[in-house]
């Protein structure tokens, strides 16, 4: 339905996990990557992303730049994530009307999601409960980011659409145990466990909440698949339609490392929601499929921290 051949694609947030992911699938399409780094336009300034659309003129823009954090980081600073998020979207989707962008994709994430929704979460579940608190403050900039699109859609007949990833992990990952989310953070500790000879290795919260894991080349690939397949008033969730508890993602993870030692839990820190599993059916539907199981991923998950953070964490 959208045709890429010939055209200028803004990825914003090229530097980010998901952002380098993008650039990477889209060298294999015959279109213009741009990019721009935060010296060139601070996306928090709508003066500053207005005159910049309107000088580079994308034909489409993928929304991939936003605040983002684990659990902690999350709870811990509201007013960054609901601020920048926020300022980010509402610049970006302003200055692609302004500039007659033809295509524009906005990235959500699963938190947005009422706390205890039957699970799998289908798309329509969105604003039918109450949030969870470690990160409603986030979900809330992307739930007014997924209004947006559709706000254009309606006022503008603009084709904006959104996608809702679940938690993604791989190369390019933040791996800051303050901020990070939980794969980087337990591949991180149990490598500085493995190298320091440690007895344990400490996972926040009970271990028993479970998660969807997708790798971000894996998501890269599908929201490539959106942009050009999909143009409707509703987000699409972006999974692998599988989810694990932590303790088995964390036992997994020391498979991957090779640490052998005990695995202990800081109550002291939050489980957040339960479970976030989210039905695929829409997405599968339109005929797109993962192709990297989890230990694999893990692993080339491990071998990029190794070449690129090790020596910070040793
Ligand atoms: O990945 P995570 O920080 O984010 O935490 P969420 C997932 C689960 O892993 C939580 C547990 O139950 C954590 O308590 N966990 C165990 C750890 N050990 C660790 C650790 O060392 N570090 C971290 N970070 N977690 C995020 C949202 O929620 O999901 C974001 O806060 C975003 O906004 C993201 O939506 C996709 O999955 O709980």
């Amino acid at each position: 339905m959208y045709d890429l051949t010939g055209k200028k694609v803004w990825v914003a947030g090229h530097r980010g996990m998901v952002g380098s992911a993008l650039v990477r699938r889209l060298a294999s399409e015959a279109c213009t990557v741009l990019t721009a780094d935060r010296g060139r336009v601070d996306l928090r300034d709508a003066a500053a992303v207005s005159a910049f659309v309107a000088a580079e003129k994308p034909d489409a823009v993928i929304i991939a730049a936003a605040k983002v954090g684990g659990i902690l980081a999350n709870d811990s600073y509201p007013v960054d994530f609901l601020y920048q998020n926020l300022m980010i979207e509402a610049n970006i989707f302003h200055a692609a009307h302004e500039s007659g962008v033809g295509k524009l994709l906005f990235l959500g994430s699963s938190c947005i999601y009422p706390k205890f929704a039957e699970q799998p979460i289908r798309e329509d579940s969105l604003l039918t409960g109450p949030l969870e608190p470690t990160n409603e403050w986030y979900a809330i900039a992307k739930i007014a980011g997924i209004k947006l699109g559709q706000a254009h859609r309606k006022q503008y007949g603009d084709d904006y659409i959104s996608a809702m990833p679940t938690n993604l992990y791989g190369p390019g990952d933040n791996f800051n145990l303050n901020s990070s989310h939980v794969v980087p953070a337990i591949i991180r500790k149990a490598h500085e466990a493995k190298t320091s000879g440690a007895r344990e290795l400490v996972v926040w919260g009970t271990g028993t909440p479970r998660r969807e894991f997708l790798h971000c080349d894996d998501c890269a690939d599908a929201l490539v698949f959106l942009l050009k397949n999909y143009s409707g008033y509703e987000h699409v969730n972006v999974g692998c339609g599988e989810d694990l508890t932590i303790l088995d993602l964390t036992r997994m993870i020391c498979r991957v490392v090779g640490f052998e030692g005990e695995i202990v839990h800081d109550l002291s820190k939050p489980d957040g929601t339960p479970r976030k599993l989210m039905s695929v059916d829409k997405l599968f539907g339109m005929g797109w499929r993962p192709r990297i199981e989890l230990e694999a991923g893990l692993a080339g998950a491990y071998d990029w921290f190794l070449t690129h953070h090790a020596a910070d964490a040793a």
